[in-house]
């Protein structure tokens, strides 16, 4: 009984898993990358180089934003560089079907490699694409996000050979800029409870731009605003978070967060956690206990578990619906840690790590998300349950 429990806690926690980097697939771009700044038009043109392909399928026709041409060779491995019209810090691209895969399955990428370079010669790899990740079908878009911040003027894709067979094609691959993220406020930080050690954490904000029932106003944005009225919410119990990529890994030597009005219960739970590469989690601060008042609740250093150093940091709630008026982190970085001396470290205890929950996934239909959040519910409380058994 338990374990059959457990499996389906495992599943679910598997599909978010699985869900991570590809968001779906449509025929049309916008759809299938809503509110991406695409850098289609800045690639030069007299830049583009790939490998020899079929008569009229050469690599220029990834870059002409129709998907009815397409790169299309049996010569591999399959080698494009290009170079923009300046460096871009791109955190997603977009890969197209050609017009037959359908008729002629196999003919997707095996793998691919997408790297970026300033020099045209030195190249870093920025996303490596997995078997499977295009779907035989024809004119379908497909969106791959990952973490970078570093800005590249050249860019290179790489595909060892076709999924099976000896012909591998593909009729788009779209570069997606970065968009500014910032906390965008003037009015943040709001609380007024600078501690003593450490200052306001800021940088781009990572998490759900769009928060419950498709609500523009609920994003991530909302809980760093500086406005105690406004509110992150998230699409459901444990599904999307908000917080902060600090640029650095920093110590924190104060947390503060402001419950959103009216949902004072929503507090217990609240989570906030660290991260150096936005997919393992650890907690360093779990709410037991609902909001005592609508007001600023401050968690002190002593009171920070884990606090090694982070680089992304999260509001996240498994036990209640997480919303969350406000909230605020303050500390030092790691690189400049002479600056404050950090208390001795407690004596380690078993980390907990969560799979992130896909910010850009789509929402799900009603069902769906009912079903899910029914699950997940009982995925927390048996979490819940299980961490308190093994700190007894
Ligand atoms: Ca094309
Ligand atoms: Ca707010």
């Amino acid at each position: 009984m338990k374990k059959s429990f457990f499996s389906i806690v495992l599943s679910v926690i598997l599909l978010f898993t699985l869900s991570i980097g590809v968001a779906g697939a449509s025929d049309d771009l916008a759809t299938e990358a809503p509110g991406r700044t695409f850098l289609i038009d800045k690639v030069k043109a007299d830049s583009i180089e790939g490998t020899g392909a079929f008569a009229n399928e050469e690599a220029v026709n990834l870059f002409d934003d129709d998907p009815a041409t397409k790169f299309c060779t049996n010569i591999f491995p399959a080698v494009v560089t290009w170079q923009m019209d300046k460096a871009y810090v791109v955190d997603a691209v977009v890969i197209c079907t050609a017009n037959d895969n359908a008729s002629y399955p196999g003919r997707n990428p095996e793998t691919w490699t997408f790297s970026g370079s300033n020099d045209g010669t030195n190249y870093t790899v920025i996303y490596e694409g997995k078997a499977s990740d295009l779907d035989d079908v024809d004119f379908t878009y497909f969106l791959f996000t990952f973490n970078n911040s570093t800005a590249y003027s050249h860019y290179k894709l790489e595909i060892p050979g076709p999924e099976s067979g000896t012909v591998m094609q593909i009729s788009e691959f779209i570069l997606c800029e970065k968009t500014s993220a910032g906390i965008a406020s003037e009015d943040y930080p709001s609380s007024g409870q600078k501690p003593s050690n450490g200052d306001i954490i800021l940088g781009d904000l990572i998490g759900n731009e769009i928060g419950w029932g498709d609500n523009p106003d609920a994003g991530r944005h909302a809980a760093f605003d500086g406005d105690v009225t406004t509110f992150f919410d998230p699409l459901g119990l444990g599904d999307g978070y908000c917080g902060i990529d600090a640029g650095q890994e920093y110590i924190l030597t104060q947390i503060v967060i402001h419950p959103r009005d009216g949902f004072l219960d929503r507090y217990y739970g609240a989570e906030i956690q660290g991260s150096n590469d936005m997919e393992n989690w650890t907690t360093l601060y779990f709410a037991d206990d609902q909001a005592a008042d609508w007001d600023w609740q401050v968690i002190a250093e002593a009171d920070i578990q884990n606090n090694t150093g982070y680089r992304y940091f999260r509001y996240y709630n498994e036990v209640m619906h997480g919303d969350v008026a406000e909230v605020e982190l303050y500390g030092y970085p790691v690189a400049g840690e002479a600056a404050s001396a950090p208390a001795e470290e407690a004596p380690s205890e078993p980390v907990e790590e969560v799979p992130a929950p896909d910010a850009a996934s789509p929402a799900t239909s009603d069902m769906m998300t009912l079903a899910v959040a029914s699950i997940a519910l009982a995925g927390a409380l048996g979490f819940v349950s299980y961490k308190k058994r093994r700190s007894i």
